[in-house]
């Protein structure tokens, strides 16, 4: 019988091989991803994707809303740690200088100006492997503070067990930022002083821990197609999805080893963000790092991609970010608007 038919059982695929969403259950969140069903996903002729992608995001989230998040370094440098991307490992042959952790009263004022600003959430990262106990007590001061002011809070401290996952609930942490960065077979070309597990091990203390879950990854390390499917799929895969699905564009610092990184072909980015909101239609998927280096109109791109978060304000952790004045200006042109924070 032809393909088509009211009495044919419709095939698991399309006609370009991508798995088909299930017409009776077009919300049903899938688990079970594999490489080769996000591979798929990225082979689909563009209009294809972007409809696929369109479709899932209109059914989780208005498409004209964008969330905010903004970021402070907390503690800058000095990281023990040897990630190839990153400009704060002490092990490349240049990096930032390192600082000791911020003071929580000068950490309030940034937060302040943060939501004067119109942040919904405040992303705090500090260039650890872990934290110290001591350490971990003034983050929670921080938190604590940061909520006061009625935003959403997100820390990045690097590796947490159980104990230290609890103490950050309990101090009211909203999100926990920890990102997988790569593939599982290419995760040890990038970073050689953890293990792909511990990063997996990190993630399930945050998640019983009933922290939301921000983890995503990096594109733009040398990595091949396969190992971008690979990423998606693992995120996409999770018993629960990342609330927060960062998918950050290689910011190529001197003196990384990554430094000379080839450049990613615009619409290759705009395709993972696609499949990253086909897979997790309900998280939010933040157009993160590289945004300084995109032209508006792949930045376009990406919200019709379904991308609905941004880092917004001057800096990332370490590298600048696009002025908030253009970011307005590109949001307003679009017609698009920000997700509106309620005063504490
Ligand atoms: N030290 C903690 C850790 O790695 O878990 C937290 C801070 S770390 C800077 C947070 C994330 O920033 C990394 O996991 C990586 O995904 C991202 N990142 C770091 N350097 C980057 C770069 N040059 N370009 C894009 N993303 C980067
Ligand atoms: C994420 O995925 N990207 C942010 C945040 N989580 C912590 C960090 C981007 C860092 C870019 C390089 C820098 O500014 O140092
Ligand atoms: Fe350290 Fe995090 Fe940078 Fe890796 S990404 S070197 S763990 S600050």
């Amino acid at each position: 019988m032809a393909d088509g038919s009211p009495f044919s059982t419709p095939s698991p695929v399309n006609r370009n091989g991508a798995p088909r969403q299930d017409a009776s259950r077009p919300d049903a969140l899938r688990h079970d991803w594999t490489r080769e069903d996000v591979q798929a996903l990225l082979d689909l002729p563009f209009p294809e994707l972007l409809y696929r992608a369109q479709t899932a995001h209109r059914a989780h989230f208005d498409p004209t809303e964008v969330q905010i998040s903004t970021l402070l370094s907390i503690k800058t440098g000095g990281c023990p740690e040897d990630c190839a991307y990153c400009p704060q490992s002490s092990r490349h042959e240049q990096s930032v200088k390192a600082e000791r952790l911020m003071a929580v009263d000068r950490v309030l004022i940034e937060a302040k100006r943060a939501k004067d600003a119109g942040a919904a959430r405040f992303c705090m990262g500090a260039a650890w492997r872990s934290p110290k106990d001591h350490d971990l007590e003034t983050v929670c001061a921080m938190i604590e503070g940061v909520k006061g002011l009625g935003l959403e809070t997100c820390v990045t401290l690097g590796m947490l067990d159980t104990r230290q996952a609890h103490r950050l609930r309990d101090a009211g942490l909203d999100y926990y930022n920890h990102n997988i960065d790569t593939s599982p077979e290419y995760y040890g070309e990038i970073i050689s002083t953890r293990t792909w597990q511990d990063r997996l091990d990190t993630l399930e203390n945050v998640r019983d821990a009933g922290i939301n879950v921000c983890c995503g990854g990096i594109v733009g390390m040398g990595e091949g197609e396969g190992d971008r499917a690979g990423m998606i799929a693992t995120l996409a895969s999770m018993p629960k999805h990342p609330e927060s699905v960062p998918i950050n564009l290689l910011v190529r610092v001197a003196g990384t080893p990554l430094s000379d990184a080839e450049d990613v072909d615009p619409i290759d980015f705009v395709r993972i963000i696609a499949a990253a909101r086909i897979t997790m239609p309900a998280s939010h998927v933040r157009l993160a790092a590289g945004r300084e280096n995109m032209n508006d109109e792949t930045q376009t791109l990406c919200f019709l991609a379904g991308a609905n978060s941004i880092f917004y304000g001057e800096r990332l952790l370490t590298t600048p970010n696009p002025a908030a004045t253009r970011d307005r200006k590109l949001l307003d042109s679009l017609g698009m608007r920000t997700t509106v924070v309620s005063d504490a």
